[in-house]
């Protein structure tokens, strides 16, 4: 970790501090209520999308015979991380402002098996009539300088409650077998505590070279299924 990370780091852990101890004490107490309505509805939300994926990965196997999905997990962010992204974003500590400005409280991860099947799942959803794109980060086109690759979809979806409607936010991050595995790796390095800063320095290098290489990877095997296919669509 460099010096203006480190510097960063130490901020964001005052502040979560500073947030956690007395403002956010204080707005759980009064909110406690209205946040579990909040992250319920979240909830319900994240049940629709995962259903989605589960339906389309069925329909491809019984279209295509194979299944693009290999796996799909889903999480309610944590209220300090929550927090955290309130207090970096300067704005209220409200229900309202975090329902408004926090757009990734419900996660959908979904991990597939080439990087071509990650945007025919992408279009196959936002063509869905009830799905809006609220955003899109695609950090596969455009890695992150870390290394990091994913398709992230902001998008909102109804949920219909005894009588009213709600539109939720759920957050979609599409990625490859390859690319989980790396960035599984890489979180926990980010998130190990005391790591000297030159051997933090170099480990980052190292798995900046790896992310290159598991893309390289994804790529090659994905050239070899699309050979795979073209032999068995000819016999
Ligand atoms: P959690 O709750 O642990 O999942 P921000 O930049 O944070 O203000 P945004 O739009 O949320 O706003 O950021 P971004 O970078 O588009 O997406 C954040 C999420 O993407 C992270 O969640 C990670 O899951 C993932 N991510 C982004 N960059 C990296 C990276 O360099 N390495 C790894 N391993 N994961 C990354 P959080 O924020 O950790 O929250």
């Amino acid at each position: 970790m460099n010096i203006i990370d480190y510097i960063k780091e130490k901020q964001r852990e005052i502040l979560v501090g500073r947030l956690t101890s007395d403002n956010f004490q204080n707005f759980l107490s009064e909110n406690s209520e209205e946040m579990t309505s909040l992250l319920t509805y979240y909830k319900c939300a994240l049940m629709k999308v995962e259903t989605k994926f589960k339906i389309l990965n069925e329909e491809f196997s019984l279209v295509h015979d194979r299944n693009p999905i290999e796996s799909i997990k889903t999480r309610i962010k944590k209220m300090d991380s929550i927090v955290e992204k309130v207090g970096r974003y300067g704005v209220p500590l409200t229900v309202d402002s975090i329902e408004k400005n926090i757009k990734d409280i419900a996660g959908c991860r979904v991990i597939c098996s080439f990087p071509e099947d990650i945007y025919t799942l992408a279009n196959c959803v936002l063509d869905h009539d009830d799905v809006t794109l609220v955003e899109i980060k695609d950090y596969i086109k455009t890695p992150k300088e870390s290394g990091y690759r994913s398709l992230h979809l902001i998008i909102s979806i109804p949920i219909f409650l005894e009588s009213q409607r709600k539109d939720m936010k759920v957050e979609i991050q599409f990625r490859t077998i390859a690319m989980d595995f790396w960035a599984s790796l890489e979180h926990k390095l980010r998130y190990k505590k005391g790591l000297p800063p030159k051997l933090n320095e170099k480990l980052s290098k190292e798995l900046l070279e790896c992310a290159q290489i598991s893309s390289d990877l994804d790529a090659r095997m994905e050239r070899i299924r699309n050979q795979i296919m073209q032999a068995s669509n000819k016999q």
